[in-house]
């Protein structure tokens, strides 16, 4: 399914970058460089998550949007990820952005990849998780040949990740359509919080629970950069390609969200399962046990979510069932009040 020459000229030919705003530019608005949350020339608004989107993210560890890219962004896109393979590391041609880049800079117009990161609800995931003024990490383009037997093992992609609450974002964008089995990510849903050195999972090669990727052209996956994942195999008669884009937050990630949810959601800290708790809550949501989870590794991941809500909200008395307020009371009583 690699793109055909003809349409790959054609991008090389309009995708070159433009200097921006110079004295009597004269070139049409379109091919001015924009930044900020802009999607093709219309300005629009990002479409922020929502608390109960936002409690699945702690939760699972990732989102997905399917078919969200409309396909002439995909045909492009297709274009133009197969020329960054090509030309990623050869002396002259496209590049990525620098690591560090503020990601509003990143793919100027009129980059295909440029405008997909620029899609309001891509926006809207950025803004809400790690803030528009996020920079970025780094990019890949992950390509499958029809037939490739590439197995990789289960990974996180940074050796090193510390256990503070702050995230980082990785953009799964798939451009075509993938079938079941055909190339999907592979990857282990409420993962990203159970802490790993990255190479101490490749010894697993299957877990109850996990999920492969299929879906529509267009479909753009969100994932908490501990969510374990890994390439698999592809079949199928035509290449896979995915984009993959890491985001730094540089600021802290508290309420970026449509909050105007939060009020109805956001549980007491004294509701727990044992005494009264409210039947539709955030702590509702954390409470959701993987397939690969025991009752232990469920509690314990619970906790980890409960912990990861109170940096999002700035709540440092939230909780799910009381067991970080019960650590702390024995802190404190503990340590002689
Ligand atoms: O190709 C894929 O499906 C996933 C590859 C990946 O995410 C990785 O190499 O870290």
């Amino acid at each position: 399914m690699r793109p055909g020459v003809a349409l790959r000229t054609l991008v090389r030919a309009t995708t070159r970058a433009v200097p921006t705003g110079a004295e009597g530019d004269q070139r049409p608005h379109h091919l001015v460089r924009t930044v900020g949350p802009v999607f093709n020339e219309h300005r629009m608004e990002p479409t922020l998550l929502t608390t109960r989107q936002m409690a699945d993210f702690v939760t699972d560890g990732y989102l997905r949007f399917d078919a969200l890219i409309p396909d002439r962004t995909n045909q492009r896109v297709l274009e133009e990820i197969a020329r960054l393979e090509d030309e990623r590391w050869a002396p002259e041609g496209l590049k990525p952005p620098d690591t560090r880049t503020p990601f509003a800079e990143c793919y100027p117009e009129p980059s295909a990849i440029g405008e997909y990161l620029r899609h309001p609800t891509v926006q809207g995931i950025v803004a809400s998780l790690v803030g528009l003024d996020c920079r970025f990490d780094h990019d890949f383009t992950h390509h499958l040949a029809a037939g490739s037997t590439y197995l990789q093992p289960l990974h996180v992609d940074a050796v090193m990740d510390s256990s503070d609450p702050a995230f980082d974002v990785q953009l799964f964008y798939f451009p075509h359509d993938v079938a079941p089995g055909e190339g999907g990510t592979r990857f282990v849903p409420g993962s990203h919080l159970h802490r790993v050195v990255s190479s101490g999972l490749d010894r697993y090669q299957r877990i109850l629970g996990e999920e492969q990727f299929s879906g529509p052209a267009g479909t753009v996956m969100v994932f908490h950069h501990g969510m374990w994942h890994a390439g698999q195999p592809n079949p199928g008669t035509g290449d896979r390609w995915m984009h993959k884009v890491r985001l730094n937050p540089t600021k802290p990630q508290v309420r970026l969200w449509d909050t105007a949810d939060l009020d109805e959601l956001h549980n007491l800290p004294t509701d727990h399962v044992f005494a009264t708790m409210a039947p539709d809550s955030v702590a509702h949501t954390f409470r959701r046990q993987h397939r690969w989870q025991s009752v232990n590794a469920s509690r314990n991941e619970q906790i980890q979510r409960a912990r990861l809500w109170r940096y999002l909200t700035g709540d440092d008395d939230y909780d799910v069932d009381h067991y970080l307020t019960r650590l702390e009371l024995h802190m404190e009583v503990g340590s002689g009040g």
